[in-house]
């Protein structure tokens, strides 16, 4: 809540107000980037079912304001690259290395896991976590899936000696059960502060950046085995009148063979994954838009530091 609305009720408001920051990290595919959409209430984040979607650090801030029951509360989130094993190239590093970077100076970390799973790269995601002394909270992702539900007992069981978690929240993020005990959880932990942000901010991305990862997220989703790791989205133009925005936009890719697979036969590959753009940035802008893509090479853009900074990917002061 600003300063101005908590004028209204002084007395009951302003020293009961809380914001705080949590980071979400875990491993590649674990769910994130789908909790974080889930508790905006809006898609910001790109999501897809393979690893490493989500390429640089996106906070999507939650704000209630005061009722009868509850006191007014802003929760900052950051969703993070997934933590992983692989480091050939300069992109994969500069993944971890956001996502360590956001453990620091938050008020709590959200770990996700995926029931019943603990792998290596869990492990590795726990051991860059081992002195954080600020509250942990494990996250127990896609609980839809188990079938023996009494495996989860175990499962819980085997976890909460991995550390000492504040708390252990089994969620299904997609279909949002049991999502409210985290923000209960999180508004129990978070400090008693005036707001950061304005109450109507939903991110601190700008909205032509959103829409990059919107149609990134369509080439996740429509290329195969290498490919979306290989591309990258830049926004060239973005204008807006009362009733359409008109985008261009150019994809990446590294080596000429993989320009021709994107823009598929008779430009099919191309076409669709400008309708599902479109119809994912119709859905957030609540405006027509017209989208016009173009796919240019530039060879081995993942080990170009320039490149990664005009991606958004990589700050400045990195280079
Ligand atoms: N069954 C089920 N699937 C889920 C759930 N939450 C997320 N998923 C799926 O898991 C896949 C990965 O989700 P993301 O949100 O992209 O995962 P992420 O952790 O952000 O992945 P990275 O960005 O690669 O680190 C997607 O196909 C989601 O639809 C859930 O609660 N249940
Ligand atoms: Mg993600």
């Amino acid at each position: 809540m600003t300063s101005s609305s908590n004028s209204n009720h002084p007395d009951t408001q302003i020293n009961h107000t809380k914001c705080g920051t949590v980071s979400i990290i875990g491993r590649p595919n674990v769910g994130k980037s789908t909790l974080l959409n889930h508790l905006v209430g809006y898609k910001i984040s790109a999501i897809a079912n393979k690893p490493q979607t989500t390429r640089t650090n996106i906070r999507g801030i939650v704000t209630e304001l005061s009722t009868t029951e509850q006191n007014a509360y802003q929760i900052i989130f950051t969703d993070t690259p997934g933590i992983h094993l692989n480091s050939k190239n300069l992109l994969n590093r500069t993944l971890n290395s956001e996502a360590v970077a956001a453990v620091e100076d938050v008020d709590v970390i959200i770990f996700m896991v995926e029931a019943l799973k603990w792998t290596d790269e869990d492990e590795f995601v726990l051991s860059r976590i081992k002195h954080a002394t600020i509250p942990v909270i494990l996250l127990i992702n896609k609980v839809d899936r188990i079938k023996e539900k009494e495996r989860l007992f175990e499962y819980l069981q085997m976890v909460s000696e991995k550390r000492d978690f504040k708390e252990l929240i089994p969620i299904a993020a997609e279909k949002g059960v049991n999502t409210d005990s985290v923000i209960n959880s999180l508004v129990k932990i978070l400090p008693q502060s005036e707001f950061i942000y304005p109450e109507d901010h939903i991110t601190d991305k700008s909205v032509r950046f959103i829409c990059s990862e919107l149609i990134r997220e369509q080439l996740v989703l429509n290329l195969h085995e290498e490919l979306p790791y290989t591309t990258a989205v830049e926004i060239e133009k973005f204008e807006e009148t009362d009733n359409l925005v008109t985008i261009e936009v150019v994809i990446w890719t590294d080596r000429k063979n993989q320009k021709g697979i994107i823009i598929g036969k008779k430009g099919e590959t191309l076409k669709r994954i400008g309708q599902g753009a479109r119809h994912s940035l119709e859905e957030f802008l609540m405006k027509k838009v017209m989208l016009k893509q173009w796919v240019k090479v530039e060879e081995n853009w993942q080990n170009n530091p320039r490149h990664l900074n005009e991606l958004g990917i990589i700050s400045n002061r990195e280079l």
